[in-house]
């Protein structure tokens, strides 16, 4: 194409955060604990020991957060509600001060003109959940359905669109099969359970939100769908990026969209399950209407045929895409076999993604042309790198600025190739608690000092504030990629 890339007028331009990675004040009004308040103090399960304790503090600093989305042009926020803030145990009545925090930050936004969307749920269960059976357990979905129903019951219709779950893949088989996140379980069976009480909680919880706010509730789910490749066309390799898609991809996709999981996943699990935790209607259930799909983005994974080695193995070669949270996700290896993973040539961000904003456009294509008539957001896309606070006070950082550029350019593509793509939301907001990195790998267009809770403004977050109030694609250096170096002034320090 010649010239800047212009999107259309109305596209939404956001950015997103999570209640445990952003909130802090785990123990203020009423909240209970959660799963990772408890698997951040296990010995040796976050990077430093570090926890949520503090997050970034935005429960506490939300209104000046929410005046610098302001300032940076947004048009939505996507933000999680913390499920034991409003139910500290995970079942029983609301914890009225939790939902006030909510509908505070949600009228606050809308004051500003930026639309809540929210996330109901972002990994933070309930402890009291986890010791009843957690994901793995039917329960849980009908507990996450009367939750679902207390919230959309206190925001209504402030909420621009509601999303029932944030990347069940990570819950059920980081939680479940590889333990690298909470509740931190090592047993593919008991994923794959998760897997289907995860799929039920988000047909129950959508009929939940409309049953309180009325039917025309914009509901969606964010998947991180992953986009495999197969590292030659021989019949074999194609063949375990396909089982590798199935195991990732269709156990929620299928469901969904279809109303029925592959039978081949049945078949080639069934040394690990018999898959009789799918009961009569269920499937029904699952497959209520999706008003959008959220689609959470940040790299490929190359893969081929591994006959000798269970579960695929790492290959020789250093593939620093080790099993890691969502992005370069890959089932553990306890739950699929005869895959391995080929290392990737190119730049990697610090979390060892490869940078390959290709697969995204391919994503979307791919989604858009299964199903026409969804129209889907990039509800995540975003790079960790070592920034630092420059001497001039700004952070310079310019290969997140290359990477968002790459990337938005790329969704640029898939909407010339007609797809129904309707917002991106840039992950994140603020540096925040990386799960299992802690506070070691920095997402934000916004810088946080941790030990002050400073924010600062990124060059990524000049850039993109340009983006998000011209629809015009900025370049991603130079005099057009970001503000000049001294305006990159800290806001909302202490
Ligand atoms: O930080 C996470 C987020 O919570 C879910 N999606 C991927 C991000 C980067 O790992």
């Amino acid at each position: 194409m010649t010239g800047a890339r212009r999107f259309p007028d109305g596209f939404v331009w956001g950015a997103a955060t999570a209640a445990y990675q952003v909130e802090g004040a785990t123990d203020a009004d009423g909240r209970g604990p959660s799963i990772w308040d408890t698997f951040s103090r296990t010995p040796g399960a976050v990077l430093g020991g570090h926890t949520g304790d503090l997050g970034t503090d935005h429960y506490r600093r939300f209104a000046d957060d929410v005046a610098l989305m302001a300032d940076l042009g947004l048009r939505a926020y996507r933000f999680s509600v913390a499920w034991p803030r409003v139910q500290p145990t995970g079942r029983g009545p609301a914890n009225q001060a939790g939902l006030d925090f909510y509908r505070r930050l949600a009228d606050t936004l809308r004051a500003h003109g930026i639309d809540p969307v929210v996330t109901l749920y972002h990994w933070d269960l309930p402890q009291a959940l986890e010791d009843a059976g957690g994901w793995p357990a039917r329960d849980t979905a009908w507990r996450f359905a009367d939750y679902a129903g207390l919230v959309a019951d206190a925001l209504g219709d402030r909420v621009a669109l509601w999303t029932t779950l944030n990347e069940p893949w990570c819950s059920a088989y980081l939680g479940y099969a590889s333990g690298e996140h909470a509740p931190g379980v090592q047993d593919p069976a008991r994923a794959l359970s998760a897997v289907h009480t995860l799929n039920l909680a988000h047909g129950l919880g959508a009929r939940a939100v409309r049953a309180a706010t009325g039917d025309a509730a914009p509901v969606s789910i964010t998947l991180n769908l992953q986009v495999n490749r197969a590292a030659s066309a021989a019949p074999e390799d194609r063949a375990a990026k396909a089982r590798l898609d199935r195991v990732a991809n269709e156990v929620f996709l299928g469901p969904l969209l279809d109303g029925a999981y592959p039978e081949e996943v049945v078949a080639e699990t069934a040394h690990l399950t018999d898959w009789s935790f799918v009961r009569d209607r269920d499937l029904e259930l699952i497959r209520t209407r999706l008003d959008a799909l959220g689609v959470n983005y940040y790299t490929t994974a190359l893969v081929e045929a591994d006959g000798s080695v269970p579960g695929g193995g790492a290959p020789a070669e250093a593939d620093v895409q080790a099993a890691s949270p969502a992005g370069a996700a890959r089932p553990p290896a306890n739950l699929v076999e005869g895959v391995r993973w080929r290392h990737q040539p190119g730049p990697r961000t610090a979390m060892g993604w490869v940078v390959d904003p290709s697969g995204l456009t391919e994503l979307l294509v791919d989604l858009h042309r299964r199903r026409p008539d969804l129209p889907l957001h990039v509800t995540e896309n975003g790079a960790a790198y070592p920034d630092v606070v420059a001497p001039d006070g700004g952070v310079h950082d310019a290969d997140r600025v290359a990477y968002l550029h790459a990337h938005v350019d790329a969704v640029g593509a898939a909407l010339d190739a007609g797809v129904d793509v309707r917002g991106y939301f840039a992950w994140s907001l603020l540096d925040n608690f990386e799960w299992a990195y802690g506070y070691e790998r920095r997402f934000g267009i916004v810088h946080v000092d941790y030990a002050t809770m400073a924010r600062t403004v990124k060059d990524s977050g000049h850039w993109y504030r340009r983006l998000a109030t011209t629809g015009v694609l900025p370049p991603p250096g130079g005099a057009g990629g970001g503000d000049p170096v001294g305006a990159a002034a800290a806001v909302a320090a202490g």
